[in-house]
């Protein structure tokens, strides 16, 4: 059978085999079946016979009718009513900001086809952090919202009044749209509505457990994740992108369930095929665990009845789309179209009325599969294991929207259908009531109130819920702890990747804070000369290291251990970043504050995985990004696609993201041990990203008092005015292009006499937020004495234009236009890279020392200051071609 649906040539022979199986399943068992099958398969194909592979099984449930994990029939009734209401809370809660507007949205089909793969897990399975347990983690489908609400809601958690201020938060005490903990931070504990990162970030929590219990940090045993998904969800690669790692890191903590409602937002999700066996068997062929959930209990008995496999055979011929039609319509449909297409199936339902057929449901709406299916999934150990529950998109809306292809969007009911839902789900509601939508509850003497706090307390308490802050606070170096990286490093070149490469074995041996750094590298760690923390702190392997590694010879060889401390993810920034969240939410998630520094080429950072710091920024997360060989024409070599010059005009768009583009080994101490002190000291929910460059060169050491200007992103690195009567210029600068401004400065000074006052500008994007902030505080408070930004408190005391030139495009350093007050241009590497000399790069992108002196001078000339000729002069005399191609279009 299966679903290879080859032609029965000889039905006596297949008999026969099917009689030595049957007796074999009864005497000796299953495991001895498979043994027998498997020989058989190796056999044939040892003979050469060309066995075709089927990764799925056939289109029925994987659990038994008759499995022993059942709930009562008191706890089902119990569960149906408390279920019921929240259906209908989520319900009237979309429909009530409806009757109001349609601006604010929301969505109702989702979660009806969805009530009881929740309701069974919150009820029975999710454990909430308590004394003896870390706490299950909740990937909740972010447009199940709704139904989320009504259950806190009943629960007495949630007011009416946040109800009606569903998806209206700007006045405060009302409730987000989908799950942000940034907005709700003590309740959402996971973003997951943009779809597929759920899943990743799933995956990678899940390994952050178990890498927090080898390592001895936290008892993480006991803890699930559990990650809802939509099948239409499954499309994102990022969705099944790393499914592979979850079954080769046996993540037995990690339960998918996968709500195959058959629709995604526009129409079916496979109406040519089946989505429920197409991703059977790609999780199968990952490794998985696969628990089907396709029929409900009404089926049990056909199926069992089901002699000759006909049943079987016409389920597993529908398609998809077919199954939604039916599920449109009604009993009688469902009796002509799908039993009717073979005289014995109608023979089967003969004796069923219409209404019995349409109440042939699906299993994914039946508490007892669902709850069955849950308790072996967590009980599984070795493998991780996905659910594919089969519902109905639009449960229980009827003619409203029940399996319809409108269904995703639907936000109103006809009151015809709402008196159908209020009586299919036994509602206390009357006609009049129904249509004032009123939120329901029960009394809370009820026998469903008891039952329900019963529930919650015996799994620890309510969710979903979000811990604000660790009880554990760590202690900070002081910036002296750095002392390698402040005194410079006269007579020896090196790069500040090098200097951060120090900085973090100074922090790994930290007695206090070391255990709780977390190093990430993707496959790069030889190009960011971090090879020599392998064999030290070790790669982290739950399965150890089997193999004598080739360089076991060596000092530094590659050390895989199940302590080891170094998360080395592969060529999979996406992963890697999702690990990086899970470690910069721990402090959350586990209580226990840990600081991951992950680092990778920073082309492939914001700009690849911007979607997931999106939703690392949501989920609160602390920690430092580390963009290895940044800048447009310092990673000189490798050309197009790998040299950045915009992460850091995509990170200044993070509203919680602190960047900086250091030129100095002792910047990069004074940031990270600021960072370090806002995120574990303060609890700060922010993280940093900063740049790091390969380049080498001598470094000079902290200049007195730097500290403050360094963090909020300027300094004066190098006074040049004031030495005489001649013009004076301001040159800003930062990372490697910092350097060619200083020797810029030497030009100027050499060959035109102009004075210039050099600025180390770390931070553009940390300037220019001071800026709008002053700015805005001025507008609102226009009674009282004006404010400064700091930009303009630097230049205050100081005369000239100002020139900025930076390794990233024109918009980078343009930030802090409004706040320069005076004549301001910018020098920038906008347009595509390429690979040649750093020298002839910065030519050609124009932010070489020459351009910078010819700047200067041109700033000058227009301020009327020199005349124009000089910046003809300097044009010629440094050999620049004034019509040399844009390199912006180049
Ligand atoms: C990355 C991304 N793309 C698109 C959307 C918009 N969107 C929200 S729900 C939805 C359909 C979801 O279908 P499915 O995953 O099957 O979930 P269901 O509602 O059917 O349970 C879409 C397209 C989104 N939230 N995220
Ligand atoms: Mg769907």
């Amino acid at each position: 059978m299966g679903t290879l649906m080859l032609e029965d040539l000889d039905p006596a022979e297949t008999r026969e085999w099917l009689e030595a199986l049957d007796s074999v399943l009864a005497y000796e068992g299953a495991d001895r079946v498979f043994f027998l099958l498997d020989e058989v398969v190796a056999e044939a194909r040892r003979k050469g016979a060309a066995v075709p592979y089927s990764a799925t099984t056939p289109y029925l449930n994987t659990i038994p009718p008759d499995s022993p994990d059942r709930l009562s029939p008191h706890q089902l009734a119990m569960d149906h009513r408390i279920r019921s209401l929240i259906r209908w809370n989520a319900l009237a809660m979309v429909l009530r900001a409806n009757a109001e507007s349609s601006e604010l949205g929301g969505h109702i089909a989702s979660f009806q086809s969805a009530a009881t793969l929740y309701d069974v897990g919150f009820q029975h399975f999710f454990r909430a952090a308590s004394d003896g347990h870390g706490g299950d983690l909740l990937f909740i489908q972010g447009h199940s919202s709704p139904g989320i609400y009504a259950r806190s809601f009943v629960e007495g958690r949630l007011t009416e009044e946040q109800l009606t201020k569903f998806r209206m938060e700007t006045g405060g005490g009302g409730l987000s749209s989908y799950p942000h903990p940034w907005l709700m931070p003590e309740y959402w504990q996971m973003p997951t509505v943009s779809m597929g990162l759920g899943p990743i970030m799933a995956i990678y929590q899940a390994r952050f457990l178990k890498y927090l219990a080898c390592r001895g940090l936290a008892d993480t045993a006991d803890r699930k994740v559990w990650a809802f998904l939509g099948d239409g969800e499954t499309d994102e690669p990022e969705s099944l992108g790393a499914i592979a790692l979850a079954s080769r890191e046996k993540l037995d903590n990690l339960i998918f369930v996968v709500n195959c409602n058959l629709q995604r937002l526009d129409g079916p999700v496979r109406g040519n095929g089946k989505i429920i066996q197409e991703l059977e068997g790609i999780f199968r062929g990952a490794g998985w665990n696969v628990i089907k959930a396709i029929w409900g209990s009404g089926w049990d008995p056909l199926i069992a009845r089901d002699s000759t496999g006909l049943l079987l055979k016409r389920m597993e011929e529908c398609v998809d789309g077919e199954y939604q039609d039916f599920k449109s319509k009604n009993g009688a449909y469902v009796r002509e179209k799908f039993f009717g297409k073979y005289p014995e199936l109608l023979e089967m339902v003969a004796g069923m009325t219409d209404d019995e057929i349409w109440a042939l449901n699906r299993g994914g709406h039946d508490p007892v599969k669902i709850y069955a299916a849950y308790a072996a999934a967590v009980r599984h150990t070795g493998q991780p294991t996905v659910i594919l529950a089969k519902t109905i998109k639009g449960y229980g809306m009827g003619e409203s929207g029940e399996g319809q292809n409108i269904t995703h969007q639907q936000k109103h009911m006809a009151d015809a259908a709402l008196a159908r839902f209020r009586d299919r789900f036994s509602l206390p509601l009357s006609d009049e009531q129904l249509a004032e939508l009123p939120f329901l509850r029960f009394d809370d003497d009820s026998e469903e109130m008891a039952y329900l706090r019963e529930r919650r307390e015996a799994l620890g308490g309510y969710l979903p819920s979000r811990r604000r802050r660790s009880t554990q606070t760590l202690t900070v170096p002081e910036l002296s702890a750095f002392g390698g990286q402040l005194g410079g490093t006269p007579g020896r070149e090196i790069s500040t990747t090098m200097a951060f490469v120090r900085i973090l074995n100074t922090l790994l041996r930290d007695k206090s804070l070391g255990p709780h750094v977390v190093p990430i590298v993707p496959d790069e760690s030889r190009t960011f000369g971090m090879e020599g923390m392998f064999r030290q702190f070790g790669i982290f392997s739950q399965a150890g290291q089997l193999y004598q590694p080739e360089d076991a010879n060596q000092l530094m060889y590659y050390r895989e251990a199940p302590d080891g401390q170094m998360l080395q993810e592969g060529i999979n920034e996406a992963g890697a970043t999702a690990s990086w969240i899970a470690a910069a939410t721990a402090y959350s998630t586990s209580d226990i504050p840990m600081i991951p520094f992950y680092i990778f080429y920073s082309m492939f950072g914001f700009q690849r995985v911007m979607d997931l710091i999106w939703a690392a920024g949501d989920s609160r997360a602390r920690g430092f990004l580390l963009g290895g060989t940044a800048g447009r024409t310092t990673l000189n070599g490798e050309g197009l696609q790998h040299e950045d010059g915009h992460s850091h005009v995509l990170a200044s768009v993070v509203p919680t993201c602190v960047s900086y583009d250091p030129t100095y080994s002792y910047e990069v101490a004074v940031i990270i041990q600021d960072g370090l002190r806002r995120m574990l000291a303060e609890q700060e929910d922010v993280f940093f990203y900063l740049t790091l460059m390969n380049e080498n060169y001598e470094h000079p050491a902290l200049p007195d008092g730097a500290e403050g200007g360094i963090l909020r992103g300027m300094y004066l690195l190098r006074p040049g005015s004031g030495s005489g009567a001649g013009p004076v210029v301001q040159l800003l600068g930062s990372g490697t292009i910092l350097r060619e401004v200083l020797a810029g400065a030497d030009l100027l000074a050499a060959d035109y006499g102009v004075a210039a006052d050099v600025w180390s500008a770390p931070s553009f994007t940390e300037l220019r937020r001071d800026g709008l902030a002053t700015e805005r505080w001025n507008m609102l408070h226009p009674a009282e004495p004006p404010r400064r930004s700091y930009v303009a408190d630097c230049l205050a005391g100081r005369s000239g234009p100002v020139i900025a030139a930076t390794d990233y495009v024109k918009s980078f350093a343009d930030q802090i236009r409004a706040f320069v007050p005076r004549r301001y241009r910018v020098l920038g590497t906008d347009g595509y890279g390429r690979s040649d000399y750093r020298r002839n790069l910065r030519r050609f992108f124009e932010v070489d020392r020459h351009y910078v002196a010819v700047a200067a001078l041109a700033s000058l000339a227009e301020d009327g200051t020199i005349p124009a000729a000089t910046v003809a002069d300097a044009i010629s005399r440094y050999g620049i071609d004034p019509d040399k191609p844009d390199p912006s279009r180049a």
